[in-house]
């Protein structure tokens, strides 16, 4: 019996524990269609493809199949929804922030919708779509919400009697594709600084997964009606790339052993291994090394694999059949060149895209599964005998998305920190995005940043402008 001061006969506070989101049974799919201009349009084709579950194998339902013709009309409505003079152009930054607030307020309200077609769509556990996903696309539109009315230029002080100063213009109509791993994160991370700046978007999300793309479209219709015209733009595009990573995680014998286990295999199994910044490439302390590679395989061989519909499930199938085939032909090239295979490395026997969490150890710097990214849940673990080594190692890939470094000596991470070369690193955590902090990559694994401030340049231009002055005093 509760008490008035809300604790219970037992002696425990009376807390209550919201209940966990439920996915919604039987979701009619709303949306299959191209939205251009706040409104549905079929493909000029005629031409439609079928989206699937790749949990069931079923398919889902057929998406109106875009092409250059379609492209060519939404870039068409984007420019003219650009051009100067339109009620785009002319609205002021405080309501353009406030659209962005209402959009995630919408997002809010349909978030157990949204959640449930991206578990559909991509196979991702539900409470995972719930909790990250569509907690990230909240978070990210409130944060560029925010920055609507704050985007300002500078004052210049010159050498002769001007007044100089800049303005950070937005650049027009933004072209953004997205990936099929985060389809609707990945959307909103490019969306978001785009229309906190003033541009307008076209938005091409990938074939796999288009469908939280189609809802989110429904929600932007809500939010507000935007106007026609036509501007044309020089032919030197911008382009501002995410790509893939091989993603060094390092753990000295002076870690936390709890948890860099425990965050090592989170960061590699997350989202079936189908991450950028998957720890793909564990470097181990020799020292730790056994008890390491002993405690990461007690993990992957409890980790849940299963239905994404289910709460206690943490892995779900692979995309599609093509990344299936090539995360066990890549298994296979961990056997033959000499790894040794500790669990896992196989499909599940009479499922459909599912594969076992895998763990290699004895792996070394040559092995194909140590070089190439594999987007699957496949954990390398490799061995290291001293710092100055680990770092030529872990440097040694044309990637530079993400590096992890487990230690509790401060002089040893910030070393490694600035020694890394990597857009991030992340010192004893894994996964640390946050709306307000910068992501992106080193080398080849991409130009420009999303989130925080700096994603802001990739959105505007720079003007200059300079005002002569009299040479009379007045
Ligand atoms: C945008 C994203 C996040 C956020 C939280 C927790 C775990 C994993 C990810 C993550 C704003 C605020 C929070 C994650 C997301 C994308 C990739 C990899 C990991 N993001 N999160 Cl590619």
């Amino acid at each position: 019996m509760a008490t008035t001061n809300g604790a219970v006969e037992n002696g425990q506070p009376d807390k209550k524990l919201p209940a966990l989101p439920r996915p919604i049974r039987n979701l009619d799919v709303k949306f299959t269609k191209i939205f251009i201009n706040n409104e549905w349009h079929e493909s000029k084709s005629g031409k439609k493809f079928a989206t699937y579950n790749p949990s069931t194998l079923e398919k889902i339902c057929d998406v109106e199949e875009g092409d250059k013709p379609d492209v060519d009309k939404a870039v068409e409505a984007a420019q003219a929804a650009f051009q100067r003079g339109s009620a785009w152009r002319q609205l002021d930054a405080l309501s353009r922030g406030r659209l962005l607030h209402q959009l995630a307020d919408l997002v809010e309200r349909d978030r157990t919708i949204l959640a449930t077609l991206e578990t559909m769509d991509t196979g991702k556990p539900f409470l995972h779509a719930f909790f990250i996903d569509l907690e990230g696309c909240i978070k990210t539109l409130r944060y560029f919400a925010g920055w609507a009315d704050k985007i300002q230029g500078k004052t210049i002080p010159t050498d002769d009697n001007v007044v100089c100063f800049t303005r950070h213009e937005p650049i027009g109509v933004c072209g953004a594709i997205t990936p099929w791993n985060f389809p609707l994160l990945m959307l909103v991370w490019k969306l978001a600084p785009a229309l906190c700046c003033g541009n307008t978007v076209v938005l091409k999300p990938a074939e796999q997964t288009p469908l939280t793309a189609l809802h989110l479209g429904s929600l932007i219709k809500e939010v507000g009606k935007l106007v026609k015209e036509a501007a044309s733009r020089s032919n030197l595009k911008r382009v501002t790339l995410e790509l893939g990573g091989k993603n060094p995680c390092i753990v000295c014998a002076d870690a936390d052993l709890d948890l860099a286990v425990e965050c090592a295999h989170q960061g590699v199994f997350f989202n079936q291994g189908q991450c950028c910044t998957a720890a793909s490439r564990v470097f181990v302390e020799e020292q730790i090394y056994a008890e390491f590679v002993r405690r990461s395989v007690e993990y992957a061989k409890k980790r849940p694999v299963g239905d994404p519909f289910d709460v206690r499930t943490e892995q779900g199938p692979q995309i599609d059949q093509k990344q299936f085939d090539k995360i066990l032909e890549l298994i296979e090239s961990g056997k033959k060149e000499g790894a040794k295979l500790e669990c896992g490395g196989s499909a599940m026997e009479d499922r459909g895209l599912f594969i076992t969490p895998t763990v290699f150890s004895e792996v070394t710097d040559n092995m194909r599964i140590a070089k190439e990214e594999i987007f699957g849940p496949v954990q390398p673990i490799l061995k290291f005998k001293n710092i100055e080594e680990v770092i030529k190692r872990a440097n040694s890939t044309d990637y530079g998305l993400t590096a992890a470094v487990f230690t509790k000596n401060l002089d040893k991470a910030l070393k490694l920190a600035s020694a890394l070369e990597s857009g991030t690193v992340w010192i004893n955590c894994y996964n640390a995005i946050y709306a307000q902090a910068p992501f992106g990559g080193f080398k080849m694994s991409g130009n420009g940043r999303e989130l925080g401030e700096y994603a802001l340049a990739e959105y505007t231009e720079v003007k200059t402008v300079t005002i002569k002055l009299g040479d009379k005093n007045p």
